[in-house]
């Protein structure tokens, strides 16, 4: 099976750990073949802390989505991991984005959703650290449930002002919105109300409705405990411009 998976880390020397990190991928059996340059990117989170080091490998594997989420656990521990907290600092992350992955013109790749395991991994179509590298070695890889490429789904990343509509609730109005998000990060966006995005490059962030990872460009915040932080997260990670390393 073909996956491809994200590696990130802002605790020690990353650059170091991610080369130890698809050292022990291959010493367990499996191939990779590619790997994107290591990309420095700004921290998504309030609580992730410094800078982090971002990059995408292809891996070529005999084990099936969950041996493989086990194998990256072990090797994260291996690497020194600690989970101190959720989305917190660390030594080295590893993420499936994608398996079995469909190219243009063939098939469209694997799903998984079980409550330790969503493939394609859903913070993906939004996050430029993930779709830079990425879209480095994998461009024309399409996302199953997008049924886009990789290649498409950063170019919606792009254009500033970047559209996006927000479909608010009595708690949540457009004005809120706006106050809440600091003039650097509001300077990037066309935000407007609604229920749709308005062209085919705009997005909708939904405080009514819970995740439906069917809809492209829809970022749910209903099951968020913090709505507003998880905005401002979100929205900076969309249009960032992560820096490449090599
Ligand atoms: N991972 C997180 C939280 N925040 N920020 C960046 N820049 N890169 C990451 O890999 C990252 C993050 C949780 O997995
Ligand atoms: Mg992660
Ligand atoms: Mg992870």
């Amino acid at each position: 099976v073909r996956y491809y998976l994200g590696l990130g880390g802002n605790l020690g020397n990353v650059a170091a750990t991610m080369n130890a990190a698809i050292s022990a991928l291959r010493a367990r059996g499996n191939v990779v073949p590619l790997v994107s340059s290591f990309y420095s990117t700004s921290p998504m989170g309030v609580a992730a802390g410094e800078p982090y080091l971002n990059a995408v490998i292809e891996v070529e594997s005999s084990k099936t989505p969950p041996e493989l989420f086990v194998c990256c656990r072990e090797i994260e521990e291996e690497c020194g991991r600690i989970r101190v907290r959720h989305w917190g600092p660390r030594t080295l992350d590893i993420d499936i984005l994608l398996a079995e992955a469909g190219r243009e013109g063939g098939g469209r790749g694997e799903t998984w959703e079980t409550e330790t395991l969503t493939i394609p991994h859903v913070g993906l179509p939004y996050r430029r650290f993930v779709l830079d590298p990425l879209c480095e070695i994998a461009p024309s890889v399409v996302h199953p449930r997008l049924g886009a490429t990789v290649f498409d789904i950063r170019r919606w990343l792009l254009p500033r002002p970047l559209e996006v509509v927000i479909r608010a609730d009595d708690q949540f109005t457009l004005e809120l919105v706006e106050q809440a998000l600091p003039p650097t990060l509001r300077s990037r966006l066309a935000l407007t109300e609604g229920k749709e995005p308005l062209s085919s490059s705009g997005w909708l962030v939904d405080f009514r409705a819970p995740s439906d990872p069917a809809r492209p460009r829809f970022l749910p915040l209903a099951d968020v405990s913090e709505p507003l932080t998880r905005l401002r997260e979100v929205l900076e990670a969309m249009t960032d411009e992560p820096s490449v390393l090599v």
